[in-house]
């Protein structure tokens, strides 16, 4: 996709801050360090747009990122941060639950985890949650720089066979892989989006 515009809009902490849509919604989604930020800095060809880091928590709340005015890239704060206090991960859970099930115009998410762990409990668990929401998904399998080619091969058979039907895409934040798939499969779900 062409990027004429990438802009980050809105962030919001708390469910009532959360601004109403302006445009279809993907968002991000998936373990703190995954690479979610990362991704959208790439997708947008914007090194800066979204705050990335070595160190785990970096997004906090819900960051918003309008794109070409005709769509949004939502930056869902990681899970799984160990260090985080009780309370902080229970306003986490309120956050992101109250976006997941109220937005309409959620389009769809794209489900992150590294290529060399794969999904957990918690990735199975937001899976089982959309589909049982009708909200469309594809796991994105992220940091394939981290593999040599033969064991880039064996992980990402065995993620596409384990994640059947769902679809598994793949990408390197670091060398720009598989973003062409990224972005074809945003445009159809916001499209499908619209016509549903
Ligand atoms: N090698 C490699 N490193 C990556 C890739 N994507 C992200 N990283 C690194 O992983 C770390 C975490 O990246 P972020 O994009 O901040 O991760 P996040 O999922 O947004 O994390 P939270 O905001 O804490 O939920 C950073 O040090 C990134 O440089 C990738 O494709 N390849
Ligand atoms: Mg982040």
């Amino acid at each position: 996709m062409r990027i004429d515009s990438a802009e980050f809009w809105a962030a919001a902490a708390s469910p009532e801050a959360i601004p109403p849509a302006r445009h279809a919604e993907i968002a991000l989604a998936g373990r703190s360090n995954v690479g979610k930020s990362s991704l959208i800095n790439k997708m947008t060809k914007r090194r800066r747009l979204a705050r990335t880091s070595r160190t785990p928590g970096c997004t906090r709340g819900l960051v918003f990122f309008e794109i070409n005015s005709e769509l949004t890239l939502v930056d869902l704060p990681g899970y799984g941060y160990a260090s985080r206090s009780q309370q902080e991960r229970a306003a986490w859970k309120r956050l992101v639950e109250y976006y997941l099930e109220t937005r309409e115009e959620l389009a769809g998410m794209l489900v992150l985890v590294d290529v060399r762990r794969g999904p957990e409990a918690e990735e199975m668990e937001l899976a089982r949650f959309l589909e049982s929401r009708g909200i469309s998904y594809a796991w994105v399998a992220t940091k394939s720089d981290k593999l040599k080619r033969s064991k880039l091969a064996a992980a990402r058979s065995r993620l596409s066979e384990r994640l059947a039907p769902a679809r598994v895409l793949s990408t390197s934040a670091v060398k720009g892989e598989g973003l062409d798939a990224v972005w074809a499969w945003v445009e159809a779900a916001v499209a499908d989006g619209l016509d549903g």
